[in-house]
């Protein structure tokens, strides 16, 4: 791989990679291609980013006159504190755990195939609430072409699975396969979950391939009520190989479902913050969500885009500070801290 990737393409690769939708990924991958060292060494990666230029331009355009190639763009830009897709075989319960969790009316039916656009819903956790969006089916013989394109704004996926089924082993592996192809890595890493950490880091990996993503995974073991022997979970794990923390679920028992939005909140280090205006009570009931690691910066920037440039400094309220205590922009912040940004 290239070495001695300059300053400003590593920028434009992590605006890539931080871009929330469509138009503002093409203009990423177009800096990118612009600020690349152009040498023996990059002519991978050039032409990676080309061919997904090409790609991306031929998606946003939509489809052409008398011709199906390419269709609109079926992405959905996240909203709440993590855009979360549903994945998984057909008829597994993806578009039936969508509609009981977030009130959406996703298509559900007892034949495969029932649901063909993305369907965003939001799934209500205490005072945040997540983005679950609703997916086509993947099958040996079957992935739309477009799916690839819309789990790249994804924060994390539901791998969910009929456990009652005695082919969900085969189902797990294909569709970890088939999204592996295509450069997105289920994963077992949730930053707030413990996993073995014997393994290759995926941050190591990342540096290898600007285009793969990690999507940290939850295995949803559905219609636990068809099937409530708790040994096929673990059965599954070993023989599948795979590691990713489960949930086993039912739909139809409304068993665990409780339990999704606070195994979301805390693997995937959700921080909420509480702004105020100065001499006036915090807004307690709107918090901006980042996640752990996150400063104040980060915070003011969701507040305003422009905020950011303008940052004097802010008060806090929360851990390790005491009331009111100023602080300036790198300040890391904790959940349910309260900030108080001023201006120049
Ligand atoms: N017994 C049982 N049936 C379920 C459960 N979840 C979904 N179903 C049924 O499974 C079928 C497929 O569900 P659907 O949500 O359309 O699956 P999708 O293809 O993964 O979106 C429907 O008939 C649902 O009523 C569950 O937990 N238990
Ligand atoms: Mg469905």
């Amino acid at each position: 791989m290239p070495a001695n990737l300059s300053p400003a393409y590593k920028k434009a690769e992590k605006e890539f990679r931080d871009a929330r939708d469509e138009q503002e990924r093409l203009a990423c991958l177009k800096e990118m291609l612009r600020t690349i060292p152009k040498h023996k060494g990059t002519e991978h990666l050039q032409a990676d980013i080309k061919s997904r230029i090409k790609q991306l331009t031929e998606d946003l355009a939509g489809p052409k006159k008398g011709a199906s190639r390419s269709g609109p763009v079926h992405s959905v830009r996240p909203e709440g504190a993590a855009q979360i897709a549903l994945l998984g075989p057909p008829n597994s319960g993806k578009s039936s755990l969508h509609a009981e969790l977030t009130g959406s009316r996703a298509t559900v039916g007892p034949y495969p195939l029932t649901t063909h656009e993305p369907m965003p819903g939001m799934l209500p956790f205490e005072d945040v609430s997540f983005q679950l969006v609703d997916l086509p089916p993947i099958s040996e013989d079957h992935m739309e072409s477009w799916l690839v394109n819309a789990l790249q704004s994804a924060d994390a996926a539901l791998l969910v699975v009929d456990i009652s089924d005695p082919n969900c082993t085969d189902h797990v592996v294909t569709i970890r396969d088939r999204l592996d192809e295509k450069k997105i890595t289920l994963s077992d890493n949730w930053p707030g979950l413990k996993r073995d950490t014997s393994k290759l880091r995926d941050d190591d990996q990342q540096a290898l391939d600007p285009f793969r993503i990690y999507l940290p995974t939850l295995l949803v073991a559905n219609k636990t009520d068809l099937n409530p022997n708790p040994e096929d979970v673990t059965v599954l794990k070993e023989l599948t190989g795979v590691n990713f923390p489960t949930l086993a679920t039912s739909v139809k028992t409304g068993d665990n479902l409780q339990s999704l939005g606070s195994v979301l909140f805390k693997g995937l280090q959700i921080v909420r913050v509480y702004t105020k205006a100065p001499g006036k009570p915090p807004v307690m009931n709107r918090p901006f969500t980042v996640r752990s690691g996150a400063t104040v910066l980060d915070v003011a920037r969701l507040v305003h885009k422009d905020i950011a440039g303008a940052f004097k400094y802010a008060r806090a309220w929360g851990s390790g500070v005491f009331d009111g205590q100023q602080v300036g922009p790198e300040h890391l912040l904790a959940d349910a801290d309260i900030v108080e940004l001023h201006m120049r």
